[in-house]
């Protein structure tokens, strides 16, 4: 065996203009990273020089994936790129594999500089599929758009990356690996960690494990049914719902994480987890639940596959938060949804007098409020939903947050929505995405509409459909200033809201790798009728929308890809 010190070469690479982060991580197609001489090799180098030397050396760097086709791939070359930039440990998960709450866990719990998580969420995998690339700090959540544009402009700029082609990594033994390098007196050092541990440790801290094994597996046992639809956080729920929490083995289903997520789309909504709600419908199960790729969305289902909104979802636990042991001792300070969530939460924040804020889409914007001591829960209606005990999304939590209310209240999750609705009233919400759009037609339609809602007429007009009257009450394009570091955010959605409450959001979504998605969000507000069908109710506002945006004429459109 060859003792030698590895080499570490210096290799000359040309930038690209297109590697701008979007809503969380850089996402393209997978052909794009094999295809494009050291698209990958790049990114990595901005993201190490973004950090600064000094902060590199003898501290500690946390890399996992969702374990989706070129993952390990991915890992070998950041390994490799690592040991060459400075970095002085690297903790990563057994096999490569790490969800992004057990990231965010970990970077927390070994005092990490930050991490490089490798995943493109609910985007579909596979050669033909997406990758993606995220970065988070050392308080364990997204990098925030100052550190997201110094990667950007470094990217834009490079003209050499660091790496040791020769190091060898075995992903599949836990514990310490080192490797000597050329030219460098320490040597660099690989833990490879067992991030599901690490996660159910910190979820024991947080809930009453006996109450939950009292709920899922003692005389008058609920059944469950979870869905990791093929993604990464299959493991966590084998361990923590079946091994510990007794769970029968088939209550919970595609745990064995695939590289293309079993050829679906590891998207825990409506459309993309129908197996599970069809499944469901029959009434064999109390509780359904299913995570994406990464495992921070989850989606809830009651009974029969019953819908929970996640804007309704994040306001039913926050009307219950005392329920869940870690907030009678921490206490709750704040409150917290991104802009297009519905409303929900806002009348529990004003019932309970706890402050609430409205942020941006993106979890990065929640990370500022939660280390400020400002925020303990928050959530989005884009299928996430945590507490401040990490700084991502948390969809294993969510869940393990709606058995402990269950196991509570001893109620169905229909009776606690039903319970919820008839104290605070109902928000109707529902989101209609237009995949796959020409990017120039999605931004002259935003650009349009950012016009005329500019008119100073346009607020105070009116829109008939039907029997149904809405006056423009405020009509604006959304900006957030930071109540921390007092940052301005701008841009970030259009918002028609009428003097009932009811909104329309028009938003371009920042997730997808292929041409533009717009977001149209529907919201109105119902004290009385609560039992009323959500598309129903909402199909006014959806009329006026569409008409105001002209999308279906500007893009051929007839319907959305998707409704939630
Ligand atoms: C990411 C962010 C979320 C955000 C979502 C929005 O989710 O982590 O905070 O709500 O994007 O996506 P879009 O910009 O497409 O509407 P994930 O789960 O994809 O990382």
């Amino acid at each position: 065996m060859d003792n030698s010190p590895l080499r570490v070469l210096t290799v000359p690479t040309s930038p690209y203009s297109d590697q701008k982060p979007g809503s969380n991580g850089l996402r393209r197609k997978v052909h794009v990273f094999q295809s494009r001489k050291n698209y990958l090799h790049n990114f990595i180098q901005s993201i190490f020089s973004s950090i600064d030397l000094r902060d590199r050396q003898g501290s500690a760097l946390v890399v996992g994936g969702d374990g989706r086709f070129f993952n390990q791939t991915a890992i070998e070359v950041i390994v490799q790129m690592a040991a060459a930039n400075g970095v002085g440990r690297l903790i990563v998960g057994h096999h490569g594999l790490m969800s992004t709450p057990a990231c965010s866990c970990v970077i927390r719990k070994f005092k990490a500089i930050g991490g490089i998580i490798l995943t493109a969420s609910h985007n579909p995998a596979g050669p033909d599929g997406d990758f993606g690339i995220k970065f988070n700090t050392a308080n364990g959540g997204p990098a925030n758009d100052g550190i997201t544009n110094k990667i950007f402009q470094l990217s834009r700029t490079i003209e050499e990356f660091a790496i040791c082609p020769g190091l060898r990594l075995d992903l599949t033994t836990l514990g310490k690996q080192t490797f000597d390098l050329e030219n460098k007196f320490k040597p660099f050092i690989v833990e490879i960690v067992d991030a599901v541990e690490s996660y159910a440790n910190l979820m024991r801290n947080i809930f009453d494990f006996a109450t939950l094994k009292e709920l899922l597996s003692g005389e008058n046992h609920i059944k469950i049914r979870l869905d990791a639809m093929h993604g990464v956080v299959g493991p966590y729920v084998k361990r923590i719902l079946c091994d510990e929490l007794g769970c029968p083995d088939n209550c919970a289903v595609n745990c064995v994480p695939m590289e293309d997520f079993g050829g679906h789309r590891p998207d825990p909504n409506l459309i993309y987890a129908a197996d599970l709600i069809d499944i469901m419908r029959d009434g064999a199960y109390d509780f359904g639940a299913a995570f994406d790729s990464d495992g921070d969305r989850n989606m809830i289902l009651g009974k029969h596959g019953l819908f929970v909104t996640p804007s309704d979802s994040l306001a039913v636990i926050a009307d219950n938060i005392f329920c869940i042991p870690y907030f009678q001792h921490s206490g709750v300070r704040g409150l917290a949804r991104s802009m297009p969530t519905s409303a929900a939460l806002d009348r529990v924040a004003k019932a309970t007098k706890i402050e609430l804020y409205e942020t941006p889409t993106g979890w990065k914007f929640f990370g500022n409020l939660m280390d400020a001591g400002l925020l303990s829960l928050c959530g989005e209606e884009s299928f996430g939903t945590s507490g401040d005990h990490i700084r991502e999304k948390d969809g294993l939590w969510a869940v393990l947050a709606w058995l402990t209310i269950m196991a509570s209240r001893r109620q169905s999750v229909e009776e606690i929505l039903q319970y919820h609705w008839l104290k605070y009233g109902r928000n109707y919400f529902t989101r209609y995405d237009y995949e796959n759009i020409d990017i120039d037609a999605a931004c002259e339609m935003m650009e349009d509409v950012e016009l005329m809602i500019a008119d100073k007429n346009f607020v105070r007009q009116r829109f008939a459909v039907e029997d149904k009257i809405y006056q423009v009450e405020k009509a604006d394009n959304f900006e957030y200033t930071d109540p921390v570091d007092s940052s301005i955010t701008r841009n970030q959605g259009l918002r028609i809201i009428f003097s009932d409450g009811s909104r329309i959001i028009y938003r371009l979504g920042g997730t997808s790798s292929d041409g533009a998605t717009v977001r149209i969000y529907l919201e109105t507000y119902d004290k009385e009728a609560i039992f009323q069908e959500t598309q129903v109710v909402l199909a006014p506002l959806a009329t006026i929308a569409l008409k105001i945006s002209q999308l279906h004429h500007r893009t051929g459109r007839t319907g959305p890809s998707v409704i939630t």
